[in-house]
């Protein structure tokens, strides 16, 4: 069972999206398994985005993330990282599919509304940073053996 994290991201927690991210996810059949609304600290945001220092995009994508507050969740299922990625979209909005999350809310690579976990190894680490064990719930729900293959 893969894991990611997601977040809904300042623009999306602005523009009253939250709903509307949680609604697809769980109608892919992915379960949740953790959610806290929170203001990210710079220390956070440079953390998880230390791969993307010294980017032209770098210092814009801090401020954009540390700007308001944003809904950090973990989701979980078969092939949850490819499912949810192709759920959120191309990074770039204008690249993702039609009826994805950017495709339909988004036009700007830095207004892109949500971010999602693009390895199994960065789904772990992420949320390891953005979670303590005892806020990831493990459960079953009644649903999942008609979702889940095994
Ligand atoms: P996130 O991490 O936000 O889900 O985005 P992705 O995983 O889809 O894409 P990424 O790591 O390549 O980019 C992280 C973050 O940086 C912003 N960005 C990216 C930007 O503002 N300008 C750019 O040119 C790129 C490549 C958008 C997402």
């Amino acid at each position: 069972m893969e894991r990611s994290l997601v977040l809904v991201k300042p623009d999306g927690v602005q523009r009253a999206l939250i709903g509307e991210v949680i609604a697809r996810l769980e109608r892919r059949g992915l379960r949740l398994v953790a959610a806290k609304f929170i203001q990210v600290s710079k220390q956070l945001a440079e953390t998880h985005y230390a791969i993307h220092k010294g980017k032209a995009f770098y210092e814009g994508l801090i401020s954009y993330i540390t700007s308001a507050p944003v809904m950090a969740m973990v989701w979980e299922g078969p092939n949850a990282i490819a499912a949810i990625r192709q759920t959120m979209g191309s990074t770039r909005p204008t690249e993702a599919a039609p009826g994805s999350l950017r495709h339909d809310f988004a036009l700007e690579v830095g207004r892109n509304l949500t971010h999602a976990s693009d390895s199994v190894e960065n789904g772990a680490s992420e949320v390891a940073l953005w979670f303590k064990p005892e806020e990831l719930v493990n459960w079953n729900r009644e649903i999942d053996e008609w979702i889940f293959e095994k």
